[in-house]
């Protein structure tokens, strides 16, 4: 495979990360070489036809054509290596890819919300329970909708814009949409998957590699589908049981409000909007708007909760 990386990397290809991307990058890899030699031969016999064919060599038209079988043959031959392609590389590549999920108990799963313009991630937490998820619920607070009722959510994780996943290990992302069609895609793990709104797709890959890895949007959902970003970072499992550990702390402190004194300096103690949401479009501005904006750290629930400034706009079209 690596002598054939070349042309990977001049079509700026990230590295691979995943264990199964090694197969994808080598069918592409294999495709591009192919249509090259297809390139490379079909144009040299368009410039010879042209040659040996012109009129001042050939005044008088042949209306019999060619004679030989040779472009027949030549032609069998792609069709026969394409057939190939498809029927002993891609399909079963790709049938590899949605029949054979790894193990739930081996597998990390995790819920990946869309919505313009951002991804969420709803993790069960420690019990391994996903918290009931309705609708009627989403606020800016509790942008997945999240039962406050549930049990099984009070150690449930949400996070916005980034990931984190240990090494190694299969992740199952199942992906679902608030919105319009968006697309989760993760260049580095040769993984996407378009999330669908009223619909669950599960995707999977395992992480081989540690480090932060760019989650992109290939669908084009809106005006603001260009900032449409997350992050994934793959752990060693130590800094992985770390982060974990910090979101659930984080998440512990969801339910109490920030006292007064926490309140960056400058900022109002009563009267503005509860940290960690965002005013309806029209509505008045809260009156520690201009604190906020003006560079003060945001608080960890807001942290925990808010998207990414571009994505936290509260109009549904960006
Ligand atoms: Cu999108």
């Amino acid at each position: 495979m690596n002598s054939l990386a070349l042309i990977n990397e001049f079509l700026g290809q990230p590295p691979n990360a995943s264990s199964h991307g090694y197969q994808i990058d080598h069918i592409i890899e294999f495709c591009h070489w192919f249509m090259a030699t297809l390139f490379v031969g079909w144009s040299t016999f368009f410039i010879y036809v042209l040659i040996r064919f012109r009129k001042r060599r050939q005044p008088q038209a042949d209306h019999a054509g060619v004679r030989s079988h040779i472009s027949t043959h030549l032609e069998f031959s792609v069709v026969l290596i394409e057939a190939v392609l498809l029927l002993g590389f891609a399909i079963p590549l790709w049938a590899r890819r949605v029949n054979q999920f790894p193990p739930g108990k081996e597998a990390l799963l995790v819920h990946v919300v869309a919505q313009q313009f951002s991804f969420n991630y709803h993790l069960p937490g420690a019990d391994g329970q996903f918290a009931r998820r309705d609708v009627n619920l989403v606020s800016n607070s509790n942008p997945l909708g999240i039962d406050p009722n549930d049990p099984a959510g009070e150690d449930d994780i949400v996070t916005t814009g980034e990931l984190h996943v240990p090494v190694d290990r299969p992740v199952i992302a199942e992906l679902s949409s608030k919105d319009v069609i968006h697309d989760f895609f993760i260049p580095d793990m040769r993984i996407a998957g378009d999330a669908i709104p009223g619909s669950l797709i599960p995707v999977w890959f395992t992480p081989v590699k540690t480090g932060t890895y760019e989650v992109i949007c290939a669908q084009l959902c809106g005006l603001g589908h260009y900032g449409m970003k997350g992050t994934l970072v793959v752990d060693t499992p130590q800094d992985y049981q770390a982060w974990l550990k910090e979101r659930a702390e984080l998440a512990g402190t969801q339910s109490t409000p920030p006292a007064s004194t926490q309140r960056p300096p400058g900022e109002p103690t009563s009267g503005g909007a509860t940290p960690g949401t965002i005013p309806p479009p029209g509505g008045p501005k809260p009156s520690n708007a201009d604190a906020e904006g003006a560079g003060a750290p945001p608080h960890a629930e807001q942290q925990l909760h808010n998207a990414p400034a571009s994505s936290a706009s509260p109009s549904p079209h960006g």
